[in-house]
């Protein structure tokens, strides 16, 4: 593990007053020097370390933890629109791109991540993904936009960043990485199906692919009970009723894999009978109408439409989601009115599978993300590491599984074991948290260790770089015990002391 070796490695903490003098004046040049395509500098400053101000609204401030040259910048991708983006160039560079991805239908620079990749000496780079702030109403209109926000801003963060970096170092990078979660996942995913000279490696965690019939599932699932309406509606289940059913799904489910632990290792073994929940005449607040019961049954069964699979079930496990507030979930809503339809008021209470026809129909900006093709990705080399919280309250782990079973049959691979491997992850929620051992390096904030066996960041690497795939990855929980986690399609199998992974 000698990538390891070089992330941890002794660097004398007095080495960086050198760096400093020198990176502090080189760094200023650049803002005469730099220039790029399209793109205007916005403004350049080596920060030693602390709290810098933001672009955009997102958050008030970020913070800075390694010694590092900011390059904060613009570039116009049409007449109509702009992506603004950040380079981190840390001191101590290794020789590593690392490129970032959003979340949600944000608008938000990842400064959690800038620091976290530029920390562990990735020349970092983010983008807004085209737009400012974390919801939908700057697609209004502008196609451009959405370009940007399905797929342009990666490509222009790989494309626009690559060569500040040069410009900085005075050299080109060797290897360029990306880091996701979420929407980012699916960038990340878009971006080996589009633009597969971009990276050398991908993480793609919680994909957000079949971007649309995800929206339109995230609809449906709150519609299932009685969203927009809420409480007024006779399937609304209120949260206290949410906790029951949550440990009934535990009651039913978490021993099946050899350990009541709280943690539904496989979720898909988990047949949930809501009629164990039914009241026994009327309703009485700890107990389940029939209504209830029925939302329950579609709720835990995958979403169809004319016959076709649309998305997979929501996850038993997984029950503190938000989906299920009441009120109709904000990323299909803003998704529906400003990307699909173009309006800017729509009557939710009549949502249905017309809607959901719509957003496939349209799908702005080519967002939908679901072709198997990845066969340019991997004949240059790249390497794609997909992970998935089983708990994942928001976007269902099966369809980290659909797209992998995807993949291999457009490519007529039974296994991708080559190029692209998915962890599944037991007890985990969307991206981070959880009572799992869902701390794995995939994010700021969830590193325990910095090895490759430990962070999921250096894992790629490791691939890349040195050939060495990785065959499990493990997490840390909470409580600071660790998990074993398994590539798909193996499986998470307790042997009576620990988990593993057969076949
Ligand atoms: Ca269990």
């Amino acid at each position: 593990m000698y990538l390891t070796k070089l992330v941890t490695g002794g660097i004398p903490v007095l080495s960086g007053w050198n760096y400093a003098g020198g990176n502090y004046e080189k760094c200023l040049a650049l803002k005469a020097s730099l220039k790029l395509e399209n793109t205007t500098v916005l403004d350049v400053a080596y920060v030693a370390s602390g709290k810098v101000k933001p672009q955009g609204t997102c958050i008030t401030n970020a913070h800075v933890s390694a010694p590092l040259c900011r390059v904060q910048f613009s570039t116009q991708t049409s007449e109509t629109s702009e992506v603004r983006a950040e380079a981190w160039l840390p001191d101590e560079w290794y020789g590593r791109f690392l490129g970032l991805g959003n979340g949600g239908l944000g608008g938000c620079i990842a400064y959690d991540e800038l620091d976290y990749g530029s920390s562990m000496h990735f020349a970092t780079v983010g983008t807004n993904n085209g737009h400012d702030g974390n919801d939908g109403r700057a697609f209004l209109g502008n196609d451009e936009v959405l370009n940007d926000f399905a797929h342009r801003s990666i490509h222009v963060e790989a494309v626009i960043g690559k060569q500040i970096v040069e410009a900085y170092y005075g050299r080109p990078h060797d290897k360029a990485y990306y880091l996701g979660c979420s929407s980012g996942g699916r960038q990340g995913t878009q971006t080996a199906l589009k633009y597969p000279e971009d990276f050398d490696g991908i993480v793609a965690g919680a994909p957000a692919t079949d971007f649309n019939h995800l929206q339109h599932w995230r609809g449906m699932m709150g519609r299932t009970i009685g969203a927009p309406e809420g409480a007024s509606s006779p399937a609304f289940i209120p949260p206290a009723l949410w906790m029951l059913v949550a440990a009934e799904v535990l009651a039913q489910c978490d021993g099946l894999d050899g350990v009541r632990d709280g943690i539904i290792t496989e979720p898909d073994a988990c047949t949930f009978r809501p009629e164990a929940l039914l009241c026994r005449g009327e309703g009485s607040g700890k107990c389940l109408t029939l209504t209830q019961v029925d939302a329950l049954r579609t709720i835990y069964a995958p979403l169809y439409g004319d016959g076709e699979l649309l998305y997979p079930r929501f996850d038993p496990g997984a029950e503190d989601s938000p989906l299920f507030s009441g009120k109709f979930p904000p990323y299909p809503e803003d998704w529906l009115r400003f990307a699909v339809l173009n309006v800017t008021d729509f009557d939710f209470s009549t949502y249905g599978a017309v809607e959901g026809r719509a957003m496939e129909a349209v799908n702005p900006g080519g967002i939908a993300t679901f072709e198997g093709d990845l066969s340019g990705f991997r004949d240059r080399g790249g390497k794609l590491i997909s992970y998935h919280g089983r708990m994942d309250p928001v976007i269902p782990s099966g369809n980290s599984k659909r797209v992998y079973d995807l993949v291999a049959r457009t490519l007529r691979m039974p296994s991708l074991d080559d190029f692209y491997r998915t962890f599944l992850v037991p007890g985990m929620g969307h991206c981070k948290g959880g009572p799992g051992a869902a701390s794995f390096g995939q994010l700021e904030g969830t590193t325990t260790k910095n090895l490759s066996s430990h962070n999921i960041l250096l894992a790629l690497v490791d691939w890349v770089e040195g050939g060495v795939a990785p065959d499990t990855i493990v997490g840390t929980a909470p409580d600071g015990k660790e998990r074993t986690h398994c590539r798909y399609p193996m499986r998470s199998v307790w042997d009576g002391e620990n988990f593993g992974c057969e076949n």
